[in-house]
């Protein structure tokens, strides 16, 4: 006969994966799946992403609790799991220490409840629970779970249901399709929002309109990314367009998309579209001169394999592949969070197309950090600058397409930019 009611086990798993360690998800599955591993009956679960980073949890078990406190910044996990009956606790240690990738780990155990300093009372078990029964659950969340785009000391935070549509580490960056209550479903790749399902037009139509409607006969485009296939799926209204070529490297963007974003990636079967998977910076390299009439980059931010589209040899070689005169648009980051990398870009941009040539557009996306985003253009041989004539034609474009973002006054406004902005890109 046991000595003790509960058996207590306290651990410090060390060099953790810091990414695991800020996976809520995966750290619920984990914890859930070690209990059952050890043979509990799980109760329930709550778990809580913290912002910007840290996960707590508990998992309660018929037999007690499993819980959680991590600490991504030190790949480090407070975990304690406390059994009673014949659980076995190092069920659950072994299976976390695999699942969280522990190098290091230490624990300590201890005997909860020892029968030999507790007196055992009787109680009228009836009364007890009549007393139970008079208490209501206030409707607690139980589940409360927050994606987070972040640099070291901004983020944006998005609470998702924990569902999890699609999770794939591809050779570039993890492929993931989640789903927020406010937005949607939405890509992330890396730990970065993407594009979302209630605010993507926000995004694709101010990508691609504004320059499709300043090139005075846009036939033939070059789509850089873009995997989701947003920006192609607007390219691809405009009627005079013969071809457009995109260029995505990573495969798994384009098959989650079209598997859970449907209403985004619309145009893959469109016949006009060369689809290729394949290297856009390699691509740009090679093009023959004077090919397209507008290019649009629509890329990732610039860290990971999206970095070298912001260097300065990928845009001359975009510049060269441009017709005569033509229209680049790039994705340009935002003046408020990543003011560096759009400062760069533009003056990249400036050097290459002239100090008059390359305008930059403001546009909000609500799930980028900051909200306040960017497009920043290079404009090729005798291309006007934002301002145009074609109101009407712009407003009939508009209404026949439902468009919900771009419209004939943010075709011009759009490129009024605020001061702080203009003094951040002067040279
Ligand atoms: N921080 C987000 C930058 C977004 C870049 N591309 C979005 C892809 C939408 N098609």
């Amino acid at each position: 006969m046991s000595t003790a009611l509960g058996n207590h086990i306290l651990v410090e798993f060390m060099n953790c994966d810091p990414h695991i360690m800020n996976d809520v998800a995966a750290i619920e599955r984990d914890m859930v799946d070690a209990a059952k591993k050890a043979e509990a009956t799980v109760i329930n679960s709550t778990f809580h992403h913290f912002s910007p980073y840290g996960v707590s949890g508990v998992v309660v078990i018929q037999e007690s609790h499993l819980a959680i406190h991590t600490w991504p910044e030190y790949g480090y996990a407070a975990v304690d799991v406390f059994t009673c009956g014949d659980m076995n606790a190092w069920i659950a240690f072994d299976y976390l220490k695999e699942s969280f990738q522990a190098k290091s780990y230490s624990a300590i155990e201890m005997k909860r409840g020892s029968v030999n300093l507790l007196t055992r009372n009787d109680f009228d078990i009836s009364t007890m629970r009549q007393k139970a029964n008079e208490w209501v659950n206030p409707g607690f969340y139980t589940r409360n779970v927050w994606f987070t785009d972040k640099d070291e000391n901004q983020a944006l935070s998005l609470r998702f249901t924990g569902d999890v549509f699609y999770d794939h580490q591809s050779s570039f960056q993890r492929v993931r399709i989640l789903e927020s209550y406010k937005y949607g479903k939405m890509l992330a790749l890396d730990d970065m929002v993407m594009t979302t399902e209630k605010d993507e037009f926000h995004y694709h139509e101010m990508i691609s309109h504004p320059a499709m409607f300043m090139h005075p006969n846009p036939k033939n485009v070059l789509v850089i990314g873009g995997g989701d296939g947003g920006t192609i799926r607007e390219v691809l209204r405009h009627p005079g367009v013969e071809k457009v070529t995109m260029v995505e490297i990573d495969g798994a963007v384009i098959e989650a998309c079209k598997e859970h974003l449907p209403n985004i990636a619309a145009s893959f079967d469109d016949p006009k579209l060369t689809l290729l998977v394949d290297d856009g910076i390699a691509f740009a390299q090679n093009a023959a001169p004077g090919t397209y009439d507008v290019i649009l980059v629509d890329g990732s931010d610039p860290v990971g394999p999206a970095e070298g589209l912001f260097s300065v040899s990928f845009y001359t070689n975009c510049y060269n592949a441009l017709k005569e005169n033509g229209i680049l648009v790039a994705q340009g980051e935002s003046p408020k969070f990543n003011e560096k990398a759009f400062r760069e870009l533009n003056h990249t941009l400036q050097d290459i197309f002239g100090a008059d040539k390359a305008p930059v557009s403001l546009f909000f996306v609500p799930t980028y950090p900051t909200g306040m985003w960017s497009f920043q253009y290079g404009l090729k041989g005798n291309i006007e600058g934002p301002i145009h004539q074609k109101e009407a034609e712009i407003e009939t474009f508009v209404s026949t397409h439902g468009l919900r973002y771009y419209n004939a006054a943010l075709h011009n406004g759009s490129f009024a930019l605020p001061n702080f902005v203009k003094e951040l890109i002067k040279k």
